[in-house]
């Protein structure tokens, strides 16, 4: 607990901090000085770095007074709140989103230009926080966004990874990964506590002793520790005057590094055990959906869920708090199965640390744990072979031993001795021996859910179907949401002037009044000027693009977007098929090219790199796109643009001038999705098949408005339970065929047929995401698509009515269900 100290008794001293002056001279001289006293730099000789910095200093200055206030408020409440357990956090840059939370956007600007300088030039120097792989990160940035808006009180908790997400280049049109040193220059927006430090512990081995009274109690003799040093972020609330806290963990070493051996001149073995530590929370590792289980990989998480842990309990609960009454101070959610070695760790303080029962350490432990899962797909969900994690943390392992025998008791006094329903429950499994991280966080967790209404049924028809009949009620759904501040205000400043001029402010902290748009979308003018912000937003990106990667992209385009990993149930692969399909088409003659609706593909997604199909695919859609763009034929109406390294600053750009939102996953493998949903709500309509929650989307919007294609769920099991044999439909759609076949030709290999042949023969022979049973309806869908963008009010009419009834998915809805539904937290006053 922080102490007064004794000397304190200055006024200044007692007095709360005080926001600089919200006038324009006041932030002038704000930005001053933390220009000369931060920087050390005079104005007339700062670099734009310098001028970034300082500028971002002094938002923070802002930001402080009410930060401090919130986080001693929080402390003297001591009110149920949140820890969010993530190892991601997809940040996006802060500099926008902090001078609109605190109302300083004009402010700022006007102080700029007095001081003769481009704010958007200072915009461009921040290098984004890519703290995350893709939809999971970017949701828990959404999440304490909404949070901190609607003023609940918590904490988020990860990783400060030295590199984020891989800096994608092509070359020769393959990925090649660049390191992602976003730290290079210094990051304003962070602040470091080394005095906080937590010793994390690993390895060793366990003792059991005995007591005179016969009572056994263990002890965890630990191999090697490091230090998790806190760095904490402000995370304002828009226009609410609070700022909430995102705290990540950095590893260092405890010893910079071994003097003796340093003395007799072994350099390298003396930084060793220094290079060991901090590796820990060197990278990110890059997988999105599909994790490898090494041992790195589980010494970030227990590192990150056990700094969290200590963290909370040390300096979060008040000096005297029972521990019993933990249930009604926090709930932990688990982003996923990466901080699910929480569950022993917490157990393994409540009872050998804390001394605690062990009935009553795990009665409190069901009750401050919840799941969430993100996916369906069994390759994602994580297990760790028994001798890795015994190794790396025998006592936890112990522990999940002793959860999963008193757990398989219950289950046998349920159902009797069903030794095959016993294995299958067991949080072990065998050959190899490992431990099932999603059947721990189900078995531990107050609540269970999915990120979809389909999600969500088929986690617990499908996947988890023994757990829900074992524990009735703990199932249930929430659906993903986005911030609308970041994803409409500030990526779509257009679109959210013109909402505002028709409905008031106001809407930007309670979407579901974009339901007053639906009367708009019948006003002929409003539809003009609509369709004017969606032009203009083209133009922003056509400069965006041609900027950054030199490409030019003609605005009277359709313009058809997919942007997301890339990952084979996704199906670019299907994206691709469309395109090499419309194409060959007009080379062969057989389609007049005139009669053609222009269209430009823009295509975002990065590949994990030891993804070798995924790879594939991405040098397969640059190969496409750089005949494409070539060939005189299809000038004009064909275009295909594949800006590298894809991330959260380009999406801001991309999503608002999309036409047409590619949602086309195989039915029943995306979880929910998000990018969906933000385009829907910038105004694109949506391509997409009924999987995640382009259901809730469809359902929302009206058939009228959404391309449905595809098969359904059920549809796709039934296929696969007949046998899936791809090639059966190539041989019946000859437009299928001739796609394929000019793919194998070798025309988009300058006629080595040999480079794109694995890409060809997994279509023909595996097809394991049934791309080609969904190719047929994919086509005669988009055939759709260009009729109706040939009417182009009747397309700005379903355009306005997707912005109007998708209010639903602002993420401030899926915190509200969360609460509700699991938290039990109610916002402070
Ligand atoms: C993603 C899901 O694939 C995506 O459908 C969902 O919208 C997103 O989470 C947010 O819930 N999952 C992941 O990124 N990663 C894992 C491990 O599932």
């Amino acid at each position: 607990q922080e102490s007064t100290p004794a000397a304190a008794s200055h006024p200044l001293a007692l007095a709360p901090v005080a926001a600089p002056p919200a006038s324009v001279d006041g932030f002038v001289r704000e930005f001053l000085r933390n220009l000369n006293f931060e920087r050390g730099v005079a104005l007339s000789s700062s670099a734009p770095n310098d001028r970034y910095m300082a500028l971002a200093y002094t938002v923070r200055d802002y930001l402080m007074a009410r930060w401090l206030e919130d986080q001693a408020r929080q402390r003297e409440l001591q009110a149920k709140g949140v820890c969010y357990l993530s190892a991601e956090y997809l940040l996006g840059r802060q500099l926008d989103n902090n001078l609109l939370a605190a109302r300083l956007t004009e402010v700022a600007t006007e102080a700029m230009v007095a001081c003769g300088i481009d704010i958007d030039e200072l915009r461009q120097q921040e290098v984004e926080p890519g703290l995350g792989n893709g939809g999971l990160g970017r949701l828990a940035a959404c999440f304490i966004d909404s949070l901190a808006t609607m003023s609940v009180p918590s904490i988020g908790y990860g990783i400060r990874y030295e590199y984020g997400i891989f800096r994608q280049t092509f070359v020769d049109g393959q990925q090649v990964e660049q390191p992602d040193a976003w730290l290079t220059l210094g990051s304003p927006w962070e602040f470091p506590h080394p005095e906080a430090a937590q010793k994390i512990f690993f390895g060793g081995h366990t003792e059991k002793t005995t007591d005179e009274q016969g009572v056994e109690t263990t002890t965890w003799v630990p191999g090697w520790h490091v230090l998790a040093v806190p760095y904490n972020y402000m995370v304002p609330g828009y226009h609410n005057g609070r700022v909430n806290t995102l705290r990540l963990w950095r590893a260092v070493a405890s010893n910079a590094f071994d003097l003796r051996i340093f003395n007799s001149g072994d350099y390298e073995e003396a930084v060793r055990a220094q290079t060991f530590a901090e590796n820990i929370s060197k990278v990110l590792y890059p997988e999105d959906s599909t994790p490898q289980g090494k041992e790195l990989r589980l010494q970030q998480q227990y590192f990150f869920v056990a700094a969290s842990i200590a963290d909370f309990l040390d300096h979060q609960l008040s000096a005297d708090f029972d521990l019993e009454n933990l249930p009604e101070r926090v709930i932990f959610q688990l982003n996923d199965t990466h901080p699910v070695i929480a569950v022993p760790e917490f157990m393994r303080v409540l009872v050998d640390e804390r001394g605690m029962e062990w009935d009553a350490a795990w009665a409190i432990t069901q009750k401050c744990f919840a799941y969430t899962c993100h996916t369906l797909l069994p390759e994602a969900l994580e297990v760790w072979p028994v001798d890795l994690l015994g190794r790396l943390l025998p006592r936890h392992l112990e522990i999940i031993y002793r959860i999963n025998e008193e757990f398989l008791l219950e289950v046998r006094e349920r159902f009797g001795d069903d030794e095959l329903r016993i294995r299958n429950m067991s949080i072990i499994s065998e050959n190899p021996r490992s431990v099932r991280m999603a059947y721990l966080a189900t078995v531990a967790g107050a609540k269970v859910n999915g990120v979809a209404e389909l999600h969500s049924q088929l986690l617990r028809e499908k996947v988890l179907p023994d757990f829900d009949e074992f524990y009735p009620g703990k199932f249930t759904n929430v659906t993903n949401g986005v911030t609308p501040r970041r994803f409409v205000r500030l990526a779509n400043p257009g679109l959210a002037g013109l909402i505002t001029e028709a409905l008031g402010a106001g809407w930007t902290v309670d979407l579901e009044r974009l339901r007053g748009l639906e009367a708009f979308a019948e006003d002929p003018e409003f539809r003009v000027k609509f369709a004017e912000v969606k032009r203009a937003n083209k133009r922003i990106l056509s400069d965006v693009l041609r900027e950054r990667d030199g490409f030019v992209l003609n605005e009277d385009h359709l313009l058809d977007v997919m942007v997301k990993r890339l990952h084979e149930y996704k199906r670019q692969m299907l994206k691709l098929l469309h395109i090499v399909t419309e194409y060959e088409g007009i080379v062969s003659g057989r389609v007049e090219a005139s009669s053609v609706q222009p269209r430009t593909f823009i295509f975002g997604a990065k590949a994990a790199p030891g993804y070798a199909m995924a790879k594939r695919i991405i040098h397969l859609i640059n190969a496409v796109g750089s005949v494409v763009n070539d060939d005189p034929r299809v000038e004009g109406r064909l275009k295909v643009l594949f800006p590298p390294n894809y991330n959260v600053t380009l999406a801001e750009r991309v999503i608002p001038a999309a036409d047409l939102s590619e949602q086309i996953s195989l039915a029943g493998k995306e979880a929910s999705g998000t990018g969906n949903m933000k385009f829907a709500l910038n105004g694109a309509l949506t391509i997409g098949t009924d999987d995640g929650a382009n259901v809730e989307i469809r359902e929302l919007v009206g058939d009228d408005n959404f391309f449905l294609f595809g098969m359904t769920e059920p549809e796709v099991e039934a296929l696969w339970a007949k046998g899936y044999k791809p090639a059966e439909f190539y041989q019946a759609d000859s437009g299928l065929r001739r796609a394929i076949d000019l793919i194998a030709s070798g025309a988009f290999s300058d006629g080595d047929r040999s480079v794109f042949e694995p890409v060809v023969s997994n279509l023909l022979y595996d097809d394991r995401f049934m791309v080609l049973a969904d190719y047929s309806s994919y086509i005669a869908e988009q055939a759709k698509v260009d009729a109706a963008y040939g009417d182009q009010d009747a397309w700005t009419r379903a355009s306005i009515l997707n912005v109007a009834r998708t209010g639903f998915f602002s993420s401030d809805r899926s915190i509200r269900d969360y609460i509700d539904r699991i938290w039990h937290t109610p916002p402070i006053l």
